[in-house]
């Protein structure tokens, strides 16, 4: 039997990691561990999506006379249901949910994490088979513990997260998480039902060949915007190209794509929204702390993402994430 043993799982990385550092408590990697669990359910009801004719459509009741939940609807239940029962979240804030939940209970009103998520981003692929994923973020609370969470805990700037991540739906399915220390992936072998260390320390690429972009809006996009653009449809070997334009529409996996093999992704604001589609808290914070402890960069085309001090749970904000070196070029035609 060829037993392979370098291969670490989720729980023994991260009990790994807390040996390095005796004074951590174990709580951060208890709350990743939930993450990693309710992903796990996620997968199984995101692999049977295509079954939905036969095993029935969201709001009806199934043969085994359950009632069927919209995914996103299952995703944000099973999300917040782990953490709720755990040990180290005193509340979350969803996409999914129009305000934040506190966790009064005794156990949790003395956890120090909050957790905010996108439960199942990209659902509207959901019918087609592509990729989708979830997104989210971890921040030390700001509120005495012992006390009930506010807005405030939720409220805090991305360059504040203590940890930050995603799980893709994929052609496997993978589990990537950021704490300030390195990124790392895990694939879920579905044969055990672990995530198993297979992208230890990720690096993003100083520069990549892929931009990501929706064509779609280009007359919508300002003019800076589309000089860029112009730009990366021009590249020539000499400058680094020529590139490709790779969009799924499905963030988790176009952000994905480019972290592993260098790139940019934008969403840019349009005229029919200037602040753009994406929402700073749940799906470009966890990008951009995740991209930058990377070695990438990730901006609004202004200031850097992380430092936006946010003013509303499901504020909006323009993107462009991606490879250093392209983003600096970006930089020079969105700010000339
Ligand atoms: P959602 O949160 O409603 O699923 O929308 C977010 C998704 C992202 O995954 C993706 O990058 C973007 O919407 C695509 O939008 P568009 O179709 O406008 O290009
Ligand atoms: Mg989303």
């Amino acid at each position: 039997m060829n037993v392979n043993r370098r291969v670490q799982t989720l729980d023994e990385f991260t009990i790994q990691q807390l040996r390095d550092f005796p004074q951590a408590t174990g709580e951060l990697s208890h709350l990743l561990r939930n993450i990693g669990l309710a992903a796990k359910r996620v997968n199984v009801e995101v692999n049977k999506a295509g079954l939905v004719d036969i095993l029935g459509d969201a709001g009806t009741v199934n043969v085994q006379g359950e009632e069927v939940k919209k995914l996103d609807v299952y995703a944000n239940d099973q999300l917040t249901r782990v953490l709720q029962h755990g040990i180290a979240c005193a509340g979350i804030a969803s996409e999914e949910l129009d305000d934040f939940v506190a966790f009064d209970d005794a156990k949790s009103v003395k956890s120090k994490y909050v957790c905010l998520f996108d439960p199942l981003d990209g659902s509207s692929n959901i019918d087609v088979n592509v990729s989708i994923g979830t997104i989210f973020s971890v921040y030390r609370r700001v509120t005495p513990i012992g006390t009930v969470v506010t807005k405030q805990d939720f409220l805090q700037p991305g360059n504040q997260q203590v940890a930050a991540g995603y799980v893709v739906y994929g052609s496997s399915t993978m589990l990537v998480y950021a704490t300030r220390r390195g990124v790392n992936g895990f694939t879920l072998d579905p044969s055990v039902g672990e995530w198993t260390l297979s992208h230890p320390d990720i690096k993003c690429p100083e520069r990549g060949k892929i931009y990501s972009v929706n064509h779609g809006n280009f007359f919508q996009y300002d003019d800076n915007v589309r000089k860029y653009i112009n730009v990366c449809q021009n590249k020539t070997k000499a400058d680094g190209g020529p590139y490709t334009q790779r969009y799924i529409g499905s963030m988790v996996s176009d952000v994905h794509r480019n972290l592993i093999k260098g790139g940019i992704f934008m969403y840019p604001g349009t005229t029919d929204r200037p602040k753009g589609k994406l929402r700073l808290l749940y799906e470009c914070n966890p990008f951009a702390f995740i991209m930058t402890v990377a070695g990438g960069k990730a901006t609004n085309g202004k200031i850097g993402i992380l430092d936006i001090e946010p003013t509303e749970l499901h504020q909006r904000t323009p993107l462009y994430i991606g490879s250093k070196l392209m983003m600096e070029e970006l930089e020079t035609y969105l700010a000339p």
